[in-house]
């Protein structure tokens, strides 16, 4: 992106907010039943209609306030859709914009936008515009709604609303081992140059990283079985106290959705009940099911450093890629972007992998991580708090590499994610490492 100029940079990003205005009209028109944009699925989510008018006020926030330097349009209506004022389970209770309205206001504020784009001046001295990263970083917070919001539909019940592709045949070649080793030595962490990167993938930095073994692909639906088959959830040994904690109060002993079914299991997806395919990444565990499970395979989780070095560091020249094979984004190297609505078997996507052959660090389903989330030496939040900064501590676990709902340009090997150890409506699973 650094090559291109600006009126090629500003071409791009009219482009990307139509591809994901797209996405997000997708996801609350269709089959889905309209009472259902204004309820209340669970308490862990917002009504649908709220992610949409959210998405056009932060873009109202940002692109048109904030670089462009108009007025606000209807200032009474930002206090509605501040994630911080109002938590998810109260949204429903709020004069919230009905769907018409909605659509009209965020579509008003859209056209605004591609209005303003040629006034505005990516302006290399102000870090707001400069190779357009507030544009960037618009783009990537409607696409982030849109995959929460694909959570939203996977939780509610009713009718299927989402059209599911058949599985492409994909080609399968089984990663020549389980695991690797990654020999010990720094790596750069993070980025400083990354145009698209939020505050808390920067800087970069050099972090040197023991040696460790990794897995190949992260843990499929049927090592997961054997987990549950062993007891897993009822041996005390493998939880922290936290985790067993969680366990004996939500009295969960499988992932989300799964259900028994005689001897196998099903489980829901998308308003359809299924076989769980053996092979795919198992998803929909919290962070203490991934971490017992580590405990169970006498393994452990890898550290957020340990993620990304397997992922994005070359140990030819030295550099850290943006993503597992290189510097670009390439179709058909990963399960990104909600193309399928489930993660791909294990052996796909081998030409996706890392500079160690590690497989699938892109897509398919978020990495449990062992780490907190914090901010890396030097950080400093940009363009505000609430982006980041105001997570930052110890009740937070870092997921990596996307899912098969995130779009490509909301993810790369810097990007971090976050969420409560306890939760499991995300597109969650892992892999697992060890100490040499
Ligand atoms: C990075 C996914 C944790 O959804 O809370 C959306 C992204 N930030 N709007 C979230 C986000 C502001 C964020 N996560
Ligand atoms: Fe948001």
């Amino acid at each position: 992106a650094a090559a291109l100029s600006e009126d090629a940079l500003k071409e791009l990003v009219a482009a990307e907010l139509t591809a994901a205005r797209d996405r997000s009209l997708g996801l609350t028109t269709g089959a889905l039943p309209r009472p259902e944009l204004t309820a209340q699925v669970s308490p862990l989510m917002s009504p649908l209609v709220w992610d949409l008018a959210h998405v056009g006020n932060y873009e109202e926030l940002w692109l048109l306030r904030a670089a462009a330097g108009t007025a606000p349009m209807r200032p009474e209506i930002d206090t509605l859709y501040d994630a911080f004022e109002h938590p998810r389970a109260e949204r429903p209770t709020l004069p919230l914009l009905a769907p018409d309205d909605a659509r009209a206001y965020i579509a008003e504020v859209r056209a605004k936008v591609l209005d303003s784009l040629e006034r505005v001046r990516f302006d290399t001295a102000d870090p707001l515009t400069s190779g357009g990263f507030v544009y960037g970083m618009v783009v990537q917070h409607e696409h982030q709604h849109d995959e929460t919001m694909l959570a939203t539909h996977q939780l509610r019940r009713g009718e299927p609303a989402l059209l599911d592709r058949a599985a492409p045949d994909l080609p399968v070649s089984p990663a020549p081992a389980d695991e690797v080793l990654v020999p010990a030595g720094p790596f750069v962490m993070g980025s400083s140059d990354d145009p698209w990167a939020y505050d808390n993938e920067r800087p970069g930095h050099v972090v040197d990283v023991p040696a460790y073994f990794i897995d190949t692909e992260p843990v499929t639906n049927a090592a997961y079985q054997r987990f549950i088959e062993d007891g897993g959830y009822d041996e005390r040994r493998w939880w922290t106290d936290a985790g067993w904690q969680w366990r004996n109060a939500s009295g969960k002993r499988a992932p989300a959705f799964w259900t028994r079914e005689g001897s196998s299991w099903v489980r829901r997806r998308f308003g359809r009940v299924e076989p769980v395919p053996p092979d795919e990444a198992v998803q929909h565990v919290c962070w203490y099911e991934a971490d017992a499970y580590a405990r169970w395979a006498g393994k452990r989780l890898p550290t957020e450093a340990e993620w990304e070095k397997a992922a994005r560091h070359d140990p030819e020249t030295g550099r850290s890629r943006r993503y597992p094979w290189g510097d670009t984004w390439e179709e058909g190297r990963a399960n990104l972007g909600q193309r399928l609505l489930h993660p791909t078997g294990a052996g796909t996507y081998a030409s996706g992998a890392s500079a160690y052959g590690v497989r699938k660090l892109m897509g398919d389903v978020w990495e449990w991580t062992s780490s907190d989330f914090h901010g890396y030496p030097g950080f400093r939040s940009f363009p505000y708090k609430e982006y980041s900064e105001v997570f930052f501590g110890p009740e937070y676990k870092v997921l990596r590499g996307g899912s098969w709902a995130t779009h490509p340009l909301a993810v790369r090997g810097s990007f971090r994610n976050w969420d409560y150890p306890i939760r499991r409506q995300i597109f969650s699973g892992f892999r697992c490492a060890r100490s040499l």
